[in-house]
Protein backbone atom coordinates (compact mmCIF):
# COMPACT_ATOMS: atom_id res chain seq x y z
CA UNK A 1 0.00 0.00 0.00
CA UNK A 2 1.42 3.43 -0.73
CA UNK A 3 2.20 5.79 1.90
CA UNK A 4 -0.77 8.32 1.75
CA UNK A 5 -3.12 5.11 1.75
CA UNK A 6 -1.51 3.72 4.85
CA UNK A 7 -1.43 7.08 6.61
CA UNK A 8 -5.50 7.13 5.80
CA UNK A 9 -6.29 3.57 6.77
CA UNK A 10 -4.59 4.21 10.44
CA UNK A 11 -6.26 7.67 10.71
CA UNK A 12 -9.78 5.78 10.04
CA UNK A 13 -8.60 3.20 12.95
CA UNK A 14 -7.18 5.84 14.99
CA UNK A 15 -10.08 8.07 14.68
CA UNK A 16 -12.69 5.00 15.90
CA UNK A 17 -10.74 4.33 18.77
CA UNK A 18 -10.36 8.10 20.18
CA UNK A 19 -14.38 8.29 19.97
CA UNK A 20 -14.69 5.38 21.61
CA UNK A 21 -13.17 7.64 24.13
CA UNK A 22 -15.44 10.72 24.11
CA UNK A 23 -12.48 12.62 21.77
CA UNK A 24 -13.63 14.41 18.67
CA UNK A 25 -10.39 13.95 16.46
CA UNK A 26 -11.38 16.51 13.94
CA UNK A 27 -11.77 18.70 16.25
CA UNK A 28 -8.78 18.36 17.95
CA UNK A 29 -7.39 18.68 14.15
CA UNK A 30 -8.65 22.09 13.67
CA UNK A 31 -7.68 22.77 16.97
CA UNK A 32 -3.76 22.13 16.64
CA UNK A 33 -4.13 23.86 13.15
CA UNK A 34 -5.08 27.63 14.95
CA UNK A 35 -1.66 26.86 17.54
CA UNK A 36 0.41 29.43 16.33
CA UNK A 37 4.23 29.17 16.81
CA UNK A 38 6.40 32.22 17.19
CA UNK A 39 9.21 30.62 15.76
CA UNK A 40 12.40 32.24 17.29
CA UNK A 41 14.51 33.74 14.41
CA UNK A 42 17.71 33.25 16.32
CA UNK A 43 18.71 29.66 15.64
CA UNK A 44 19.07 30.56 12.30
CA UNK A 45 22.30 32.09 12.74
CA UNK A 46 23.39 31.10 16.54
CA UNK A 47 21.97 34.77 17.86
CA UNK A 48 24.72 36.49 15.71
CA UNK A 49 22.33 39.49 14.28
CA UNK A 50 22.90 41.29 11.63
CA UNK A 51 24.26 44.58 13.71
CA UNK A 52 27.01 46.65 12.02
CA UNK A 53 28.65 47.78 14.95
CA UNK A 54 32.44 46.71 14.45
CA UNK A 55 32.32 46.60 18.78
CA UNK A 56 31.03 43.73 19.82
CA UNK A 57 31.57 42.67 23.30
CA UNK A 58 29.63 41.81 26.58
CA UNK A 59 28.37 38.90 27.53
CA UNK A 60 24.62 37.71 28.35
CA UNK A 61 24.24 34.64 25.82
CA UNK A 62 26.26 31.99 24.39
CA UNK A 63 25.72 29.78 21.66
CA UNK A 64 27.83 26.32 21.15
CA UNK A 65 28.86 24.50 17.85
CA UNK A 66 30.12 25.37 14.60
CA UNK A 67 28.07 22.98 11.99
CA UNK A 68 28.59 24.93 8.71
CA UNK A 69 25.74 27.01 6.90
CA UNK A 70 24.68 29.13 9.07
CA UNK A 71 22.60 32.00 7.92
CA UNK A 72 25.06 35.65 7.18
CA UNK A 73 22.45 37.84 6.07
CA UNK A 74 18.45 39.01 6.41
CA UNK A 75 18.21 36.96 2.91
CA UNK A 76 19.52 33.97 3.74
CA UNK A 77 17.86 33.76 7.18
CA UNK A 78 14.73 34.58 5.49
CA UNK A 79 15.42 31.48 2.80
CA UNK A 80 16.04 29.57 5.91
CA UNK A 81 12.70 30.31 7.84
CA UNK A 82 10.71 30.19 4.31
CA UNK A 83 12.31 26.43 3.73
CA UNK A 84 11.24 25.91 7.85
CA UNK A 85 7.58 26.81 6.23
CA UNK A 86 7.23 24.22 3.94
CA UNK A 87 8.03 21.53 6.43
CA UNK A 88 5.76 22.68 9.15
CA UNK A 89 1.83 22.98 9.10
CA UNK A 90 -0.17 25.76 10.41
CA UNK A 91 -0.02 29.69 10.40
CA UNK A 92 2.85 30.73 12.51
CA UNK A 93 4.69 34.07 14.01
CA UNK A 94 8.54 35.07 13.71
CA UNK A 95 10.11 36.33 16.54
CA UNK A 96 12.69 39.03 16.17
CA UNK A 97 15.09 40.38 18.35
CA UNK A 98 16.69 43.86 17.57
CA UNK A 99 20.15 43.21 16.49
CA UNK A 100 18.53 41.30 13.39
CA UNK A 101 17.03 45.06 11.82
CA UNK A 102 17.69 45.97 8.40
CA UNK A 103 19.99 48.52 8.80
CA UNK A 104 21.35 48.72 5.57
CA UNK A 105 24.99 48.48 6.11
CA UNK A 106 24.76 51.35 8.46
CA UNK A 107 26.18 51.10 12.15
CA UNK A 108 23.19 52.21 14.18
CA UNK A 109 23.09 51.61 17.99
CA UNK A 110 20.74 50.22 19.88
CA UNK A 111 19.55 53.52 21.27
CA UNK A 112 19.10 54.87 17.84
CA UNK A 113 16.75 51.83 16.33
CA UNK A 114 14.18 52.75 14.64
CA UNK A 115 10.49 51.01 13.01
CA UNK A 116 11.87 51.96 10.11
CA UNK A 117 14.76 49.33 10.29
CA UNK A 118 11.93 46.82 10.33
CA UNK A 119 10.08 48.08 7.12
CA UNK A 120 11.77 45.21 4.91
CA UNK A 121 10.90 42.51 7.70
CA UNK A 122 7.17 43.94 7.85
CA UNK A 123 6.94 43.61 3.81
CA UNK A 124 8.50 40.28 3.56
CA UNK A 125 6.40 38.78 6.88
CA UNK A 126 3.43 39.82 4.95
CA UNK A 127 4.13 38.50 1.65
CA UNK A 128 5.38 35.44 3.57
CA UNK A 129 1.77 34.85 5.76
CA UNK A 130 3.80 35.25 9.14
CA UNK A 131 3.05 37.86 11.88
CA UNK A 132 6.12 39.27 13.87
CA UNK A 133 7.16 39.25 17.44
CA UNK A 134 9.94 41.20 18.77
CA UNK A 135 12.58 41.17 21.60
CA UNK A 136 14.67 44.41 23.01
CA UNK A 137 18.61 43.25 22.77
CA UNK A 138 20.97 43.97 25.89
CA UNK A 139 23.33 41.14 25.25
CA UNK A 140 26.07 41.23 22.78
CA UNK A 141 26.93 45.06 23.47
CA UNK A 142 30.07 47.14 24.75
CA UNK A 143 27.62 48.35 27.46
CA UNK A 144 26.38 44.91 28.35
CA UNK A 145 28.58 44.46 31.05
CA UNK A 146 26.57 42.53 34.12
CA UNK A 147 23.80 45.03 34.67
CA UNK A 148 21.91 46.71 31.79
CA UNK A 149 18.51 48.17 32.99
CA UNK A 150 19.39 47.29 36.80
CA UNK A 151 22.48 49.06 36.89
CA UNK A 152 22.49 52.27 39.08
CA UNK A 153 25.44 53.67 36.60
CA UNK A 154 22.86 56.18 35.60
CA UNK A 155 24.35 56.34 31.59
CA UNK A 156 24.25 52.83 31.27
CA UNK A 157 20.67 52.57 32.62
CA UNK A 158 19.33 55.24 30.44
CA UNK A 159 21.10 53.94 27.10
CA UNK A 160 19.06 50.57 28.03
CA UNK A 161 16.20 52.39 29.12
CA UNK A 162 15.97 54.00 25.76
CA UNK A 163 16.68 51.19 23.57
CA UNK A 164 13.97 49.41 25.16
CA UNK A 165 11.28 52.23 24.97
CA UNK A 166 12.24 52.39 21.08
CA UNK A 167 12.06 48.72 20.73
CA UNK A 168 8.65 48.60 22.00
CA UNK A 169 7.77 51.14 19.54
CA UNK A 170 9.15 48.99 16.88
CA UNK A 171 6.97 46.74 18.00
CA UNK A 172 3.77 48.78 18.18
CA UNK A 173 4.62 49.77 14.23
CA UNK A 174 4.97 46.19 13.73
CA UNK A 175 1.53 45.13 15.65
CA UNK A 176 -0.49 48.04 13.74
CA UNK A 177 1.31 46.87 10.07
CA UNK A 178 0.02 43.41 10.74
CA UNK A 179 -3.13 44.34 12.09
CA UNK A 180 -1.87 42.16 15.48
CA UNK A 181 -0.71 42.45 18.45
CA UNK A 182 3.16 42.10 18.49
CA UNK A 183 4.48 40.76 21.38
CA UNK A 184 7.42 42.13 22.78
CA UNK A 185 9.85 39.90 25.23
CA UNK A 186 11.69 41.78 27.75
CA UNK A 187 14.84 39.50 28.74
CA UNK A 188 17.96 41.17 30.76
CA UNK A 189 20.61 39.09 31.83
CA UNK A 190 21.61 41.31 34.99
CA UNK A 191 23.28 39.43 37.82
CA UNK A 192 26.46 38.68 39.80
CA UNK A 193 29.01 36.27 39.29
CA UNK A 194 29.49 35.84 43.49
CA UNK A 195 27.80 36.40 46.71
CA UNK A 196 25.69 39.75 46.38
CA UNK A 197 24.79 41.28 49.09
CA UNK A 198 22.42 44.31 48.17
CA UNK A 199 19.64 41.87 46.35
CA UNK A 200 17.31 44.52 47.28
CA UNK A 201 18.62 47.71 45.44
CA UNK A 202 19.14 46.24 42.41
CA UNK A 203 15.58 44.55 41.96
CA UNK A 204 14.87 48.13 43.22
CA UNK A 205 16.52 49.88 39.91
CA UNK A 206 14.62 47.52 37.67
CA UNK A 207 11.66 47.77 38.96
CA UNK A 208 12.07 51.40 38.19
CA UNK A 209 13.49 50.93 35.11
CA UNK A 210 10.29 48.70 34.11
CA UNK A 211 7.71 51.39 35.10
CA UNK A 212 9.74 54.09 33.06
CA UNK A 213 9.75 51.71 29.99
CA UNK A 214 6.49 50.65 30.31
CA UNK A 215 4.82 54.68 30.80
CA UNK A 216 4.11 54.66 27.37
CA UNK A 217 0.98 53.19 26.48
CA UNK A 218 0.56 51.51 23.11
CA UNK A 219 -2.57 49.57 21.39
CA UNK A 220 -0.86 47.05 19.06
CA UNK A 221 1.70 45.46 21.26
CA UNK A 222 1.81 43.50 24.31
CA UNK A 223 4.68 43.57 26.94
CA UNK A 224 6.24 40.52 28.88
CA UNK A 225 9.15 39.74 30.76
CA UNK A 226 11.20 36.78 30.93
CA UNK A 227 12.96 35.55 34.13
CA UNK A 228 16.19 33.83 34.31
CA UNK A 229 17.16 31.30 36.79
CA UNK A 230 21.23 32.06 36.20
CA UNK A 231 23.64 32.63 33.65
CA UNK A 232 27.08 31.97 32.50
CA UNK A 233 29.25 34.08 34.40
CA UNK A 234 26.27 35.36 36.49
CA UNK A 235 25.91 32.27 38.35
CA UNK A 236 24.89 33.88 42.16
CA UNK A 237 22.37 36.40 41.74
CA UNK A 238 19.98 37.42 38.56
CA UNK A 239 18.25 40.34 39.59
CA UNK A 240 14.89 39.61 36.51
CA UNK A 241 13.99 36.30 38.83
CA UNK A 242 10.77 34.73 38.33
CA UNK A 243 9.65 36.07 41.77
CA UNK A 244 9.97 39.65 40.82
CA UNK A 245 8.77 39.44 37.45
CA UNK A 246 5.73 37.41 38.66
CA UNK A 247 5.17 39.59 41.28
CA UNK A 248 6.07 42.65 38.65
CA UNK A 249 3.39 41.01 36.36
CA UNK A 250 0.51 40.26 38.63
CA UNK A 251 0.78 44.32 40.04
CA UNK A 252 1.17 46.15 36.46
CA UNK A 253 -1.03 43.50 34.58
CA UNK A 254 1.99 42.47 32.42
CA UNK A 255 2.60 39.13 30.64
CA UNK A 256 5.45 36.64 32.06
CA UNK A 257 7.31 34.59 29.68
CA UNK A 258 8.25 31.17 31.07
CA UNK A 259 11.08 29.54 29.21
CA UNK A 260 11.42 26.00 29.99
CA UNK A 261 15.12 26.20 30.25
CA UNK A 262 15.14 28.97 33.57
CA UNK A 263 13.65 26.59 36.33
CA UNK A 264 15.65 24.59 38.43
CA UNK A 265 15.54 21.17 36.70
CA UNK A 266 13.22 19.25 38.90
CA UNK A 267 10.70 22.08 39.11
CA UNK A 268 7.57 21.86 36.82
CA UNK A 269 6.66 24.52 34.67
CA UNK A 270 4.01 22.92 33.16
CA UNK A 271 2.18 23.33 36.85
CA UNK A 272 2.88 27.09 36.74
CA UNK A 273 0.41 27.76 34.10
CA UNK A 274 -2.56 27.36 36.42
CA UNK A 275 -1.42 29.46 38.89
CA UNK A 276 -0.26 32.34 36.73
CA UNK A 277 -3.51 32.77 34.74
CA UNK A 278 -5.29 33.42 38.33
CA UNK A 279 -2.91 36.47 38.26
CA UNK A 280 -1.80 37.52 34.75
CA UNK A 281 -3.41 38.42 31.78
CA UNK A 282 -1.46 36.09 29.66
CA UNK A 283 1.55 34.18 29.43
CA UNK A 284 4.29 33.74 27.15
CA UNK A 285 6.66 30.45 26.48
CA UNK A 286 10.10 29.82 25.54
CA UNK A 287 9.72 26.24 24.80
CA UNK A 288 13.40 24.87 25.01
CA UNK A 289 14.93 21.61 26.82
CA UNK A 290 17.52 21.70 29.41
CA UNK A 291 20.54 19.68 29.59
CA UNK A 292 21.93 19.52 33.20
CA UNK A 293 21.74 23.23 33.09
CA UNK A 294 19.98 26.26 31.18
CA UNK A 295 21.44 24.99 27.68
CA UNK A 296 18.83 25.48 25.10
CA UNK A 297 18.65 22.70 23.25
CA UNK A 298 16.43 21.22 20.66
CA UNK A 299 12.57 21.39 21.89
CA UNK A 300 11.71 17.56 21.51
CA UNK A 301 8.50 15.78 22.64
CA UNK A 302 9.65 14.30 26.09
CA UNK A 303 7.43 14.58 29.20
CA UNK A 304 8.31 17.94 29.90
CA UNK A 305 6.74 19.70 26.58
CA UNK A 306 3.89 17.19 26.42
CA UNK A 307 3.12 18.20 30.38
CA UNK A 308 3.09 21.50 29.86
CA UNK A 309 0.85 21.45 26.34
CA UNK A 310 -1.76 19.43 28.52
CA UNK A 311 -2.07 22.21 30.92
CA UNK A 312 -2.96 24.60 28.94
CA UNK A 313 -5.18 22.38 26.84
CA UNK A 314 -6.97 21.39 30.62
CA UNK A 315 -6.86 24.78 31.12
CA UNK A 316 -8.31 25.72 28.65
CA UNK A 317 -5.98 28.61 27.95
CA UNK A 318 -4.78 28.27 24.56
CA UNK A 319 -6.00 31.64 23.99
CA UNK A 320 -3.79 33.15 27.04
CA UNK A 321 -0.66 31.60 26.35
CA UNK A 322 1.95 32.33 23.40
CA UNK A 323 3.92 29.68 22.33
CA UNK A 324 7.11 30.41 21.22
CA UNK A 325 10.68 28.27 21.09
CA UNK A 326 14.33 29.54 21.91
CA UNK A 327 16.86 27.22 21.44
CA UNK A 328 20.20 27.38 20.13
CA UNK A 329 22.07 24.36 18.74
CA UNK A 330 24.87 25.51 16.75
CA UNK A 331 26.11 22.19 16.44
CA UNK A 332 23.66 20.46 14.01
CA UNK A 333 22.08 21.37 10.68
CA UNK A 334 19.71 24.62 12.16
CA UNK A 335 16.87 24.21 9.67
CA UNK A 336 16.40 21.11 10.66
CA UNK A 337 16.67 21.69 14.03
CA UNK A 338 14.02 24.40 13.69
CA UNK A 339 11.80 21.30 11.91
CA UNK A 340 12.04 19.39 14.81
CA UNK A 341 11.72 21.30 17.68
CA UNK A 342 8.42 23.14 16.02
CA UNK A 343 7.00 19.66 15.03
CA UNK A 344 7.65 18.31 18.40
CA UNK A 345 5.53 21.39 19.86
CA UNK A 346 2.94 20.62 17.92
CA UNK A 347 2.74 17.10 18.41
CA UNK A 348 2.83 17.56 22.35
CA UNK A 349 -0.33 20.12 21.71
CA UNK A 350 -1.94 17.40 19.36
CA UNK A 351 -1.19 14.62 22.61
CA UNK A 352 -2.81 17.26 24.34
CA UNK A 353 -5.96 17.99 22.01
CA UNK A 354 -6.62 14.40 21.81
CA UNK A 355 -6.43 13.08 25.96
CA UNK A 356 -9.63 12.10 26.67
CA UNK A 357 -9.70 15.14 29.70
CA UNK A 358 -13.62 15.32 30.22
CA UNK A 359 -13.31 11.40 31.83
CA UNK A 360 -10.45 12.00 33.51
CA UNK A 361 -11.89 14.99 34.72
CA UNK A 362 -14.82 13.01 36.10
CA UNK A 363 -12.59 10.08 37.16
CA UNK A 364 -11.10 12.73 39.33
CA UNK A 365 -14.21 14.85 40.87
CA UNK A 366 -15.75 10.97 41.19
CA UNK A 367 -12.40 9.65 43.75
CA UNK A 368 -11.75 7.47 40.80
CA UNK A 369 -7.85 7.70 41.44
CA UNK A 370 -7.16 4.55 40.00
CA UNK A 371 -9.43 4.92 36.87
CA UNK A 372 -7.32 8.03 36.25
CA UNK A 373 -3.42 6.70 36.60
CA UNK A 374 -4.68 3.68 34.50
CA UNK A 375 -6.51 6.05 31.99
CA UNK A 376 -3.57 8.41 31.92
CA UNK A 377 -0.84 5.33 31.03
CA UNK A 378 -3.48 3.96 28.42
CA UNK A 379 -3.99 7.48 26.55
CA UNK A 380 -0.20 7.71 26.32
CA UNK A 381 -0.06 4.98 23.82
CA UNK A 382 -3.20 5.55 21.77
CA UNK A 383 -2.54 6.32 18.75
CA UNK A 384 -1.79 10.00 18.42
CA UNK A 385 0.57 9.62 16.02
CA UNK A 386 -2.21 8.32 13.07
CA UNK A 387 -3.81 11.69 13.65
CA UNK A 388 -0.17 13.39 13.50
CA UNK A 389 0.70 11.86 9.72
CA UNK A 390 -2.66 12.32 8.96
CA UNK A 391 -2.08 16.46 10.27
CA UNK A 392 1.29 16.30 7.90
CA UNK A 393 -0.72 14.83 4.71
CA UNK A 394 -3.62 17.11 5.02
CA UNK A 395 -1.56 19.66 4.71
CA UNK A 396 0.69 19.17 2.31
CA UNK A 397 3.64 18.30 4.42
CA UNK A 398 6.31 15.89 4.87
CA UNK A 399 4.76 13.19 6.69
CA UNK A 400 7.13 11.34 9.39
CA UNK A 401 10.62 11.25 8.69
CA UNK A 402 10.42 12.15 5.03
CA UNK A 403 11.48 15.84 6.04
CA UNK A 404 15.04 14.61 6.95
CA UNK A 405 15.49 13.61 3.08
CA UNK A 406 14.17 17.72 2.03
CA UNK A 407 16.19 19.25 5.03
CA UNK A 408 19.55 17.25 2.96
CA UNK A 409 18.53 17.88 -0.06
CA UNK A 410 18.45 22.20 1.14
CA UNK A 411 21.94 21.73 2.98
CA UNK A 412 23.44 20.01 -0.29
CA UNK A 413 21.72 22.97 -2.62
CA UNK A 414 22.30 26.19 -0.53
CA UNK A 415 23.50 25.82 3.19
CA UNK A 416 26.67 24.02 2.43
CA UNK A 417 27.30 26.86 -0.38
CA UNK A 418 27.79 29.37 2.34
CA UNK A 419 31.54 29.15 4.41
C1 LIG B 1 18.13 33.80 27.47
C2 LIG B 1 16.67 33.92 27.23
C3 LIG B 1 16.27 34.73 26.04
C4 LIG B 1 17.16 34.53 24.85
C5 LIG B 1 16.71 35.23 23.61
C6 LIG B 1 17.72 35.21 22.54
O1 LIG B 1 18.44 32.92 28.47
O2 LIG B 1 16.10 32.65 27.16
O3 LIG B 1 14.95 34.50 25.73
O4 LIG B 1 17.33 33.16 24.57
O5 LIG B 1 16.30 36.48 23.94
ZN1 LIG C 1 14.10 32.48 26.47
Amino acid sequence: MKKNALVEKSYEVAKERYQALGVNVDEALEKLKKVSISIHCWQADDVTGFEKLDNLGGGGIQATGNYPGKARNIDELRKDIEKVLTLIAGDHRLNLHEIYGDFGGKAVDRDQVEPEHFASWMQWAKETGLKLDFNSTSFGHPKSGDLTLANPDKGIRNFWIEHTKRCRAVSEAMGKFQNDPCIMNLWVHDGMKDLTVNRLMYREILEKSLDEIFATKYDNMKDCMESKLFGIALESYTVGSHDFYLGYGAKNNKIVTLDTGHFHLTESVADKISSMLLFIPEIMLHVSRPIRWDSDHVTILNDDTTELAKEIVRANALDRVHIGLDYFDASINRIGAYVIGIRATQKAFLQALLEPTATLKAYEANGQYFERLALLEEAKSLPWNAVWDYFCLQNNIAVGEDYITEIQQYEKDVTSKRN
